[in-house]
């Protein structure tokens, strides 16, 4: 692209809108703006990239934006059938996601992860696998940080999250490494059907040739079909059997007949994790990294923030955050790795699932109760009276929500935050929502602690009341 003879409408103006934006600027594009929302955020970016040389569009002047405009640039937010970027296409503008631009910029070596489930921790494995072997690695997309943003930093090595919504507006992408972890139900009131999403995820394998690998689950069955319609050299990894790859064999993990670790080396639990760590094996195999390096990070690799991370144990109840739950499979994920009987907190905003499998898995699980919440609790509701599953309680907010499941909760049992919903019904995205998970529980530790402090009893008192309690608590 020749972006100094260009002009762009730069729909959006969070951080992919104003990572694109501060870009396009910086190589002397023309570059309007415009956001179908107001705040005191947007109008901080706004205020920040007009000062950089940006303008922007007031609604009316919108639809007039494409007679002098050559392309739309829409952060992943933003659905392609949005009105804006339908009128563009039909005027045979181009409709560029933030990606798409970063695709064309790019010049180091691209590792992209794409999954419904384990981006963001494969992503995170592998950044701190490349950091720690020496090489200058940035992890970046859908983990929060716009790929659009490394043009500057020349990293030696870029470590993408790439998500279903980046991949509608992502056409020229050819990563040296694509990963695809896992494909199960998502995102459908976006992409609307399964067949839709599942189109999406294998975009991201379009433009590889024989000079690229395609890092691929083999034992997903709808991943596995992705190899009869790629030119890449595929390279799998199996939980169950010995693939030519990374696999787990008498519980460690091998990558084409070489040990690299023990499974109980690793510091993450659950089968997902496992799933996760050799998919980040393949890879760093693949650039040539030694296994002394590989196991050094991984076992010393202590999770994400918001998957599955305990955050306290407070009046003998302890508090998982798993705000990035965000579908029905992660949920029952993070369930399999409870170890105590767990309430467990759900709802949010709807992405389009019918949760009956929900409902169905946890019948069999840890989760000795519920709590629904958010826009979405009604619907819970009804899956959960179909499948039998019970006992529930339904309320309007989240922190309502977590009162309750704090009350509920035994001393002994797990509360557990994994929604199976998306957060945009109360909060601005999983991490807000999961950082008021954990404010609100250190909040309980503080109440506990100040209770403790301010009534000094006693041992022979204190130690009867607080049998009292545990007791009034259990009963
Ligand atoms: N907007 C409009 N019109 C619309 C919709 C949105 O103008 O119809 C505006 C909003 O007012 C807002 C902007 O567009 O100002 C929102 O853009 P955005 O939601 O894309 O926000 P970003 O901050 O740019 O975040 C995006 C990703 N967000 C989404 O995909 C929803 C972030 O992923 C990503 O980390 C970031 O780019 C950097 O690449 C978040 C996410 O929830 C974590 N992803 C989904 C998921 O993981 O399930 C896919």
């Amino acid at each position: 692209m020749y972006l100094q003879q260009q002009s762009f409408l730069v729909l959006g103006l969070s951080r992919s809108g104003t990572a694109a934006a501060e870009y396009l600027l910086e190589n002397k594009a023309k570059v309007y703006l415009y956001d179908d929302l107001d705040g005191e955020n947007i109008r901080v970016a706004r205020k920040k990239l007009e000062d950089l040389g940006a303008k922007s569009l007031l609604k009316e002047a919108l639809s007039q934006s494409v007679e002098y405009c050559d392309g739309l640039v829409v952060s992943p937010g933003i659905p392609i059938d949005h009105p804006l970027a339908i009128l563009y296409k039909r005027n045979k503008k181009a409709v560029l996601g933030e990606t798409e631009l970063a695709a064309r910029a790019l010049k180091c070596p691209c590792i992209a992860v794409t999954g419904t489930n384990g981006k963001t921790t494969t992503v995170s494995m592998l950044a701190k696998i490349f950091t720690e072997a020496g090489e200058k690695a940035v992890a970046c997309g859908n983990i929060g940080a716009p790929m659009i943003g490394l043009w500057r930093e020349e990293p030696s090595v870029a470590v993408a999250e790439i998500s279903s919504f980046q991949l509608e507006t992502l056409n020229s992408f050819r990563p040296h490494v694509a990963v695809i972890l896992n494909i199960s139900e998502d995102h459908l009131s976006r992409h609307y059907t399964m067949e839709n999403y599942v189109f999406l995820k294998r975009k991201l394998l379009k433009n590889l040739t024989e000079t690229e690998f395609a890092v691929l689950n083999y034992d997903d069955n709808v991943v596995r079909e992705f190899a009869e319609r790629t030119k890449a050299r595929v390279v799998w990894f199996s939980t169950r059997e010995r693939v030519n790859g990374a696999y787990l064999e008498n519980g460690e993990l091998h990558y084409n007949g070489e040990r690299i670790l023990a499974s109980q080396e690793l510091l993450l639990s659950g089968l997902h994790n496992l799933q996760n760590a050799l998919a980040a094996v393949a890879v760093a195999k693949l650039f040539g990294l030694s296994t002394e390096s590989i196991l050094g990070s991984l076992s010393s690799f202590k999770g994400v923030k918001h998957r599955i991370e305990e955050v306290g144990v407070f009046d003998g109840v302890t508090y998982v955050d798993d705000s990035k739950g965000t579908n029905v499979d992660a949920t029952l994920k993070a369930v399999a790795c409870m170890r105590s009987d767990t309430v467990l907190l759900l709802g949010g905003k709807d992405k389009g699932y019918e949760y009956r499998s929900l409902f169905s898995g946890l019948k069999t699980s840890k989760v000795v109760a519920a709590v629904l919440y958010g826009e979405n609790r009604y619907k819970l509701l009804a899956a959960a009276r179909e499948t039998g599953f019970e006992p529930l309680t339904v309320c309007g907010k989240f922190t309502e929500a977590l009162s309750i499941a704090r009350t509920i909760a035994r001393k002994g049992q797990t509360v557990l935050l994994s929604p199976a919903s998306a957060s945009f019904d109360e909060f601005t995205g999983y991490e807000e929502r999961g950082d008021r998970f954990v404010e609100t529980v250190k909040e309980y530790g503080s109440h506990a602690e100040r209770k403790r402090v301010a009534k000094p009893e006693p041992v022979a008192t204190e130690k009867r009341q607080r049998g009292k309690a545990t007791e009034e608590k259990q009963g």
